[in-house]
């Protein structure tokens, strides 16, 4: 499966691995990009140093392209900023706002500009201010989220620019590349199955917690404080759910979440940590190399699309993960 972001991002296969904030450093992002998708380091919570290491890092690992993630509500952004300018990545992808003021700096230095955008305004916006391609995130995915899914979204993205449109949120197999090829987009950004790659430096209780999540096992925090965050359903997020029925105050809910991310990711506290994860953790059941990864949705999505007559013909469409046939 090609699409214009292959020739863009000079990658293999159409799938940017997700932004995961303390988590996606110069292993995933370079094992990502060794697979044949475009690795992303996630520079949310990190320090500019941290950044440049980690680049430098990843510049070590892989001879193939890469990119990282600037998350726009960083108190150092400025400084993330001249980061990835100076050391010219080959892309960066935006999160958790408008990248607006930052674009002619990105565009200047030569740099692929990806935002993530969860409306339709922002994607016009930014196209219209020359972002290469838009990752159409909706609510189904972890972290950060907007209020409007994936199902709802890329189609109407997809209709209202000409850049190539990725998919984000709830996709974790070839069905879900399928699926988002059939509302227009042309790629697919993937985070919670790069949760449990072999290369994914998160804590191994963490890992577990998506391993073991069902369908309804998460659930979205902080709408009341304007940041709503996508989380396995835990003990902090039972308190922070309580909090929010009673209408507390939102600084009490945002001083609840200080340092909770780190909890989970570094010290595998995931009962009182921030389990940041997607609805698609229910399908995620095996830890595998990212390069696997990859190939595995490509392979599945690939068979959907040879049988794609079957869908019309049958009723019954032969199941990329190869349990149904008709
Ligand atoms: O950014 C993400 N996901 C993230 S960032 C993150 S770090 C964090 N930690 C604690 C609290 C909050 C964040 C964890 N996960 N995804 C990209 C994304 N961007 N999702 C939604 C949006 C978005 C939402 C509204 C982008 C733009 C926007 O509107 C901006 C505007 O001005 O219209």
């Amino acid at each position: 499966m090609k699409s214009r972001l292959n020739e863009i991002l000079g990658i293999k296969y159409p799938i940017l691995q997700g932004a995961m904030a303390r988590i996606a450093d110069a292993d995933l992002a370079s094992a990502v990009s060794n697979g044949g998708g475009l690795g992303i380091i996630a520079s949310g919570g990190q320090s500019a140093q941290w950044l440049r290491e980690q680049i430098k890092k990843a510049r070590s690992l892989t001879d193939k392209p890469f990119g990282v993630n600037l998350m726009l509500l960083a108190p150092n952004i400025d400084e993330l900023v001249d980061v990835v300018c100076e050391e010219r990545v080959a892309a960066v992808t935006t999160g958790a706002g408008n990248p607006g003021k930052y674009m002619p700096k990105l565009l200047a230095a030569d740099i692929k500009v990806i935002p993530v955008v969860a409306s339709v305004a922002l994607a016009v916006r930014v196209a219209r201010i020359g972002a290469h391609a838009v990752i159409t995130e909706g609510c189904e995915a972890g972290g950060h989220i907007g209020e409007t899914t994936t199902m709802a979204l890329v189609p109407q993205v997809a209709d209202a620019v000409d850049i190539p449109v990725l998919a984000a949120g709830g996709i974790a197999d070839g069905r879900g590349i399928s699926a988002a090829f059939m509302l227009g987009a042309e790629g697919v950004q993937v985070g919670t199955r790069f949760l449990v790659a072999n290369e994914c430096n998160v804590a191994q209780n963490y890992k577990n917690a998506i391993l073991k999540a069902k369908d309804t096992d998460t659930c979205a925090t902080g709408r009341s404080t304007g940041h709503p965050v996508r989380v396995i359903k835990n003990k902090l997020a039972r308190e922070i759910l309580s909090l929010e029925k009673k209408n507390a105050d939102p600084a009490e809910i945002e001083k609840l979440c200080t340092g909770t991310l780190v909890m989970a990711v570094e010290d595998g506290d995931t009962d009182h940590g921030s389990v940041m994860s997607g609805q698609i953790a229910g399908l995620v059941k095996k830890e595998q190399p990212a390069a696997e990864i990859i190939s595995e949705m490509f392979e599945e999505a690939e068979k959907i699309y040879e049988n794609r007559s079957d869908f019309f013909r049958t009723g019954c469409a032969v199941s990329g993960n190869g349990k149904k046939s008709v």
